[in-house]
């Protein structure tokens, strides 16, 4: 069955990649997942419809016959355990790859949204000034001791699995802040992860839907 998921119709990143449904796209794409796309306006992401389906509103969702899921990290998870290609068969390797994936849904994609919600959302407050180089170095602190395990190592856990793909998704999120680049083996670990065939497939299908090309 050909799972469908859900995406901007306009998205504010002009087609960067940044949204949240590239990496559905990418993971589908790396175990040879064809699969369809619903558009959404931000209006329709807040009808009933959507709601149904994703309770905060929200994309990307993925449908799957009776299955209705939400949160990229599940998705993506899911569509790695549904296939083969994206989580080592070794059990033990297997939930080292899964805890790549909450690390960087949660200790690395948090501080980075920090830093974004700040310069974002509070530029006008009057504490920004004060805050801004506290999220900052939050986050540096955190890139530091990613950039330190990756060493010099291809992926972080021996073979390229949905560890890696979340995190080089995630780590995307930091282009537009000119900080990736302030990290040479990061920069080149997402180079890696951007360099990947289904990565490109992914990339040029959501910036088909920018472009009106799609
Ligand atoms: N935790 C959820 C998940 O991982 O799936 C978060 C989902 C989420 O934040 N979705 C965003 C959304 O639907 C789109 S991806 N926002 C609309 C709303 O909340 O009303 C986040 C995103 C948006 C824009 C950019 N950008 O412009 O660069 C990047 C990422």
């Amino acid at each position: 069955m050909i799972p469908t998921i859900t995406a901007f119709k306009q998205s504010p990143d002009r087609g960067r990649g940044l949204a949240r449904d590239t990496r559905i796209r990418w993971a589908l794409e790396e175990v040879g997942q064809a699969y369809d796309v619903r558009l959404l306006t931000f209006a329709e992401m807040k009808e009933p419809a959507h709601l149904a389906i994703h309770p905060f509103g929200q994309i990307p969702t993925y449908e799957e016959g009776d299955l209705v899921l939400f949160e990229s990290g599940a998705i993506v998870l899911h569509i790695a355990e549904s296939h083969p290609g994206l989580l080592p068969a070794d059990a033990n390797a297997r939930a080292r790859a899964i805890t790549w994936m909450f690390a960087a849904l949660n200790s690395v994609e948090l501080p980075i949204l920090d830093l974004s919600t700040a310069k974002i959302l509070e530029r006008d407050a009057p504490w920004y000034e004060a805050r801004l180089p506290l999220v900052e170095k939050r986050l540096c602190d955190r890139l530091d001791q990613l950039a330190a395990r990756l060493g010099d190592s291809e992926w972080v856990d021996g073979a390229f699995s949905a560890g890696d793909l979340m995190m080089v998704s995630v780590l995307l999120r930091l282009r537009p802040s000119g900080i990736l680049e302030r990290y040479p083996k990061l920069s080149a670990y997402v180079a890696r992860g951007e360099a990947r065939p289904a990565y490109q497939r992914a990339f040029a299908a959501q910036l088909a839907v920018f472009t009106g090309t799609k």
